[in-house]
């Protein structure tokens, strides 16, 4: 972000993602930035409703290129601008009485940017409006790879609660109704207590690859994990992350904390395995940030860390 582009969010009050130029009406560009101010599918702790503020105020007075990982001997490998041709897209106009409007006006939104040819970042809000984005990509691109970082499997039987749909049965929703590519699921950071087997034999029977901390920390599976997430790639393909994958101290501002997550650089790594795929990911989401919690201010200093990875 350049100094006039700080000065002019000090000016006018507006906190644009990391400074891109705003546009509420979906044009051609490269992407999309989009908030999605609705926690009606969260079960206790809400406040993601509120996330996507706090994310754009984090990203305040931010470069858009990240720092290379590497400088090879002194010397950086210089790049384009990570987030160059991106825009903020402003807040998807969900209400907060209703998930089923909510998912319906997401899937409305992403639809109409995904027809310009943008590739969209949701930034949420809750997990089950992940949901409405997968149905508008499904209709742009057909059935869809998905990496889905999370420290829970979000495929949920809703019927305990009453509903299809919350932040924990989302993706058994996309299963169902064909939106994802079993093929081609790999979930990563696994670890949250289970109330039963039924959620991990319902993925393990569709074929979705599930990755634990300690699984992907064992130099035994450092193969296999390449192979599973480079699969994830052969095709359209879409990125969610839920900031519960990461560690609690790191981002203590979610619904769920679960102790025992990902560290920065182990989360980084499975970002970063999207840049092997033949064509960048077509959609991604950054979730369940809820900055009423305590620790808010870190944990939206680490999404917009994560963020800035996820566009370069
Ligand atoms: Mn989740």
């Amino acid at each position: 972000m350049s100094a006039d582009v700080l000065m002019q969010g000090l000016r006018t009050g507006l906190t644009p993602f990391l400074g891109l130029p705003l546009s509420v009406d979906p044009r051609p560009a490269t992407g999309v930035v989009l908030g999605v101010p609705c926690d009606a599918g969260v079960i206790n702790r809400p406040g993601a409703r509120l996330g996507p503020w706090a994310l754009r105020t984090a990203s305040m007075g931010l470069g858009a290129h990240p720092m290379p990982e590497r400088l090879r001997e002194g010397r950086p490998l210089l790049g384009p601008a990570a987030a160059h041709g991106w825009l903020d897209g402003g807040n998807i106009p969900t209400l907060p009485f209703s998930l089923q409007e909510a998912l319906e006006t997401v899937q409305a939104t992403v639809g109409a940017w995904a027809m310009t040819g943008c590739r969209t970042l949701l930034l949420g809000g809750d997990h089950s409006l992940t949901l409405g984005a997968l149905r508008a990509l499904f209709r742009q691109h057909g059935p869809l790879g998905l990496l889905h970082i999370d420290a829970h499997p979000d495929a949920a039987h809703g019927a305990a609660w009453g509903t299809e749909v919350h932040h924990g049965t989302w993706l058994r929703q996309a299963l169902e109704e064909g939106l994802v590519d079993p093929d081609r699921v790999v979930q990563a950071g696994l670890r949250a207590p289970r109330h039963d087997d039924e959620e991990l034999a319902f993925l393990q029977a569709a074929g979705v690859r599930m990755w634990t901390p300690a699984d992907l920390r064992d130099p035994l599976l450092a193969l296999q994990l390449k192979e599973d997430l480079a699969s994830v790639g052969r095709g359209p393909a879409y990125l969610s992350l839920d900031l519960d994958a990461l560690d609690p101290i790191l981002v203590p501002a979610v619904a769920e904390p679960v102790p025992g997550g990902l560290s920065l650089a182990e989360t980084l790594r499975l970002i970063h395995a999207a840049r092997l795929w033949p064509e960048p990911w077509v959609g991604a989401d950054l979730m369940e940030l809820a900055p009423t919690l305590d620790g808010a201010e870190g944990s939206a200093r680490v999404a917009v860390h994560l963020a800035l990875h996820l566009l370069a």
